[in-house]
């Protein structure tokens, strides 16, 4: 019998290459058919056979709230009254960049995007233009959006000019970026030492979340601030992902760390197309209209997604917030744990989480790069995936993803999960 999901996916193959608008969706790594939600509320989606499931992705993080949390909703509703859109300013883009470069020590300056992938290409181009340099240096396993010069992935992982992992980039681009292994001191010391004086930016996850989680250790974040500092080069903190996640003054504020300019994304726009890119007054003063570098975008600053960034922003800055998220996501992540101890070697779990983000890796230890994650074994993750799937439990589709966890989830929520996932793993 084939199911609605399978049917939609016949169908959307048809005129959607893929049948996805974006390559993860369609369960390449993991295999089987892509679910195709209907409805989420809360935790919870369902799919198009109407089955239920507790939500680990959250639309890749946007979700901290849960699906069609209240407040988004009634903000949203009454914006789109007044039109969705003018191209024009309006006084919502003036009342979220206030409130950015209030909760955000680093940001004094903001400009608002519509994706991403538009804030590291603006902030990446913007430091080009502020050093008048070429150079970039990024980390393999790290992702910062489907610009030109970040789609670029070392061979061997060592120290290396970045030959195009995706087709229809062109040689010439890719040789401005050099990729680095994520929490390799002497690499970074190396290349600063080698060609300093050429480094335009780096840009980094500040916690990795898309090769899994795998978190920096104390003396990378340390030696990226000095030496870029040093050498006049920009650090960009690519926290698309882990802004307003990890904690209310993202990664920067668990770190210390103040970097010169900051990309965000997904909690930013509360589940709507609103992404920014910012930092320093003296960087951002290089920015079209002021300056010589050019940036631009129909729908930036959208009201519909203003406001529900500004609701979503306004609810995870309630007192207790975050404090709540993290222990939640912590009590998932210790209960896999122990789950995963009592398993024999050759079927060991582990997990480990920071605020309301985690991993789950199917390996007998906690990740600390780019090659141990590569060594964790994926077709076991591919089970365990499916396993939770049929469970009515929805992790991210690939191995090498981070997942996320709602203020909307409950304990019982998480208690289910946990029971699901023992009974799936003896
Ligand atoms: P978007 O262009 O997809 O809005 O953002 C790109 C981006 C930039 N930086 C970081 C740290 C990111 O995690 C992302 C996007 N993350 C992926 C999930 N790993 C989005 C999901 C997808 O590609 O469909």
């Amino acid at each position: 019998m084939t199911t609605r999901n399978e049917q939609l996916f016949a169908a959307a193959q048809q005129h959607i290459p893929g049948g996805v608008n974006s390559p993860v969706r369609a369960f390449g790594s993991v295999g089987g058919t892509p679910r195709f939600f209907k409805k989420g509320e809360g935790a919870y989606v369902w799919d198009a056979d109407g089955k239920k499931y507790i939500d680990y992705v959250g639309s890749w993080g946007p979700l901290i709230l849960g699906h069609a949390h209240p407040a988004v909703i009634e903000a949203v509703t009454r914006t789109a009254q007044n039109g969705m859109s003018f191209g024009a300013p309006t006084e919502g883009e003036i009342d979220i960049a206030d409130l950015l470069c209030q909760m955000l020590p680093s940001m004094q300056q903001v400009r608002l995007v519509s994706s991403g992938t538009e804030a590291t290409m603006s902030a990446i181009r913007l430091a080009r233009g502020f050093t008048g340099r070429d150079k970039l240096i990024k980390f393999e396993g790290c992702y910062h959006g489907h610009a030109d010069s970040l789609l670029v992935k070392a061979g061997s992982g060592l120290l290396t000019f970045g030959n195009p992992s995706s087709a229809g980039v062109p040689a010439a681009v890719a040789a401005d970026t050099i990729v680095l292994p994520y929490n390799d001191v002497a690499a970074l010391e190396a290349v600063f030492a080698e060609q300093g004086d050429k480094i335009a930016a780096l840009i980094v996850e500040p916690i990795a979340g898309n090769m899994n989680l795998v978190q920096p250790s104390k003396e990378f974040v340390a030696a990226m601030r000095k030496l870029t500092q040093d050498h006049g080069a920009v650090l960009i903190y690519d926290e698309v992902m882990t802004g307003f996640r990890v904690g209310l003054q993202c990664a920067q504020g668990l770190h210390g760390i103040t970097p010169d300019l900051t990309c965000l994304g997904k909690v930013v726009g509360g589940g709507l197309p609103l992404a920014a890119f910012g930092g320093r007054a003296d960087i951002m003063a290089k920015l079209a209209p002021l300056g010589p570098v050019y940036q631009a975008g129909t729908l930036s600053g959208n009201p519909l997604a203003v406001a529900a960034g500004m609701a979503t922003l306004q609810e995870i800055s309630k007192p207790g917030f975050f404090e709540a998220l993290s222990a939640k996501t912590k009590a998932f992540t210790d209960g896999l744990n122990a789950i995963g101890q009592a398993l024999p070697a050759e079927k060991r779990i582990t997990a480990q989480s920071v605020g309301g983000m985690f991993g789950i890796y199917c390996s007998p230890n906690i990740p600390h790069s780019y090659n141990d994650v590569m060594n964790s074994d994926r077709s076991r993750f591919n089970a365990f995936f499916h396993a939770m799937l049929a469970e009515g439990v929805y992790l991210a589709p690939s191995a090498f993803e981070a997942g996320f966890v709602s203020v909307a989830h409950s304990i019982t929520d998480i208690e289910n999960t946990l029971s699901a996932m023992q009974t799936r793993l003896e």
